[in-house]
């Protein structure tokens, strides 16, 4: 089966240009301005239209079970979601329960996501730190192609992990060629201001976001990256939502440490104002963490995504219905954390970025696509409109026009934080792994038609010491260096 893209202006993350694409099964076959399609071909006509590498979301939580609940969306429509604003790839986060081991919570995950209609990869977390936890670390990385492992510095009492497990456990990373992720807030000063805010009587959404200002994921971020430089391990800062957690960023890659950050599209178009809502289930829709930020943190992190201090614009997508955000009416702290944006990721940011100036086409291939796949380490099967890359790409239209509604969205909850944004530019055609997924407003792929998609390990950054004992006393490994 085959399909020719013609007449459209191929844009990657490096350069644009005008070329046909043709699609041989699941692959791209060839890209270039005389090609001769097969007569079976199927062809999509692309003028006027960009061609550019199917949208990759890093981070999202597809039926996960959190804060007592499981979010909304499931891995079939949570991809569907994304195919129909053009994304063909999720990156979730695999969160062993207390007491589980990776090993059961991968297979978990692995069942959860058959469903997928689009490509899925995971990351792996680690919540605690135990001879078992080293060990398996191994086997995510070697066996299950998991180069990516996330630390919740939040959550006290739940999955947050102290600094004597962020070391240890980014220590290992270095050894096996991993990249650790920081979920970044301090959860001890997170929960003291918690506290506060219900003694003083504030119990509604607005106390979250109180309860976690900028501050509190500026130190986080700092700290982490300190820890990273110390263990020789990369660093990735997911849902950087401040300026102060950017600066962080900025300053450590200045200064040669491999960090990168991740901007959220909901942070960089959605303000603190939305907690002052009188309206309780709007202001609760919005709680997610970090929570959203004062405008001036918006231009920060846009400044971020021009200089490329800030490399990816991802969206946490975690939903939950009304009736879930309603378990927290009385006590902020119960409402479920979190909010949807994989179906609006791309127009919106096409239309805050590209429309407005603020970023070049191939900027916004790179922070939503390639940037992604290369951080990640599938590049170039992935985040290319390249011969040899997955047929993973996205047919855009800079006319399409579209106003978010939530009674329109593919996503199973009855609300959208963006509804009434108005979008221009947008998928006219979503191809996934060589098949039509989306097209003019109709969805074709089908649950079960997305592949999981393994990551190897980069190069480590050093292989000596590389045994438990090693990791766990850092100092005798300082002193064994030193030599008389
Ligand atoms: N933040 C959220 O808002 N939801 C899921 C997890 C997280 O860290
Ligand atoms: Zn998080
Ligand atoms: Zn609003
Ligand atoms: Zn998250």
């Amino acid at each position: 089966m085959s399909l020719f893209i013609r007449g459209g202006t191929v844009v990657n993350h490096d350069h644009s240009r005008r070329a046909d694409v043709l699609i041989q099964g699941e692959s791209i076959l060839a890209v270039g301005t005389t090609i001769e399609p097969p007569l079976s071909a199927d062809i999509i006509d692309a003028d006027g239209c960009y061609v550019m590498p199917g949208g990759i979301d890093p981070h999202t939580h597809l039926e996960l079970p959190f804060m007592g609940t499981v979010s909304a969306d499931d891995f079939e429509w949570g991809t569907k979601a994304g195919l129909t604003g053009g994304t063909t790839m999720v990156v979730d986060f695999c969160i062993p329960d207390p007491g589980q081991s990776m090993l059961a919570a991968y297979q978990d995950w692995r069942r959860k996501s058959e469903k997928a209609a689009a490509d899925y990869g995971f990351h792996m977390a680690v919540t605690s730190w135990s001879k078992q936890v080293f060990d398996e670390m191994e086997t995510v990385v070697k066996t299950y192609g998991i180069n990516t492992f996330k630390h919740f510095m939040a959550y006290k009492g739940a999955l947050m992990v102290d600094d004597d497990e962020l070391y240890n456990s980014f220590a290992r990373c270095a050894q096996l060629g991993a990249m650790p992720l920081v979920h970044a807030e301090n959860g001890d000063v997170v929960a003291r201001m918690q506290e506060a805010m219900l003694a003083r009587g504030i119990d509604g959404p607005e106390g979250h976001a109180f309860s976690r200002p900028p501050e509190v994921e500026g130190e986080a971020t700092s700290r982490a990256i300190m820890i990273a430089d110390m263990t020789g391990a990369p660093l990735y800062v997911v849902h950087t939502s401040c300026r102060q957690s950017h600066e962080a960023i900025a300053r450590a890659r200045a200064a040669g440490q491999r960090v990168h950050g991740e901007p959220l599209i909901q942070h960089l178009l959605l303000d603190a104002g939305e907690y002052r809502s009188d309206d309780w289930d709007h202001a609760a829709a919005c709680v997610m963490s970090p929570p959203f930020r004062d405008k001036s943190h918006q231009d920060s992190l846009w400044a971020g995504l021009q200089s490329g201090s800030l490399q990816v614009v991802a969206t946490d997508h975690c939903s939950f219905t009304r009736a879930q955000k309603r378990l927290g009416r009385g006590d902020f702290r119960k409402i479920p954390n979190g909010t949807g944006g994989l179906e609006d990721r791309m127009p919106l940011l096409w239309t805050a970025g590209v429309g407005t100036g603020r970023l070049t086409r191939e900027e916004f291939v790179a922070v939503t696509s390639a940037n992604i796949a290369r951080i990640l380490n599938v590049f170039p099967r992935k985040g290319a409109v390249m011969a040899g890359s997955d047929a993973d790409l996205v047919v855009w239209d800079p006319a399409a026009s579209k106003t978010i509604q939530a009674s329109r969205q593919v996503s199973r909850i009855e609300y959208n934080v963006f509804e009434g944004f108005s979008c221009t530019g947008g998928p006219a055609v979503t191809v996934s792994r060589g098949r039509i997924a989306w097209r003019d407003g109709e969805l074709r792929a089908e649950a079960g038609d997305g592949r999981y998609v393994e990551r190897p390990a980069f190069p480590p950054v050093h292989v000596a010491n590389s045994t438990w004992k090693a990791i766990t006393a850092p100092r005798a490994v300082a002193r064994d260096m030193v030599t008389p």
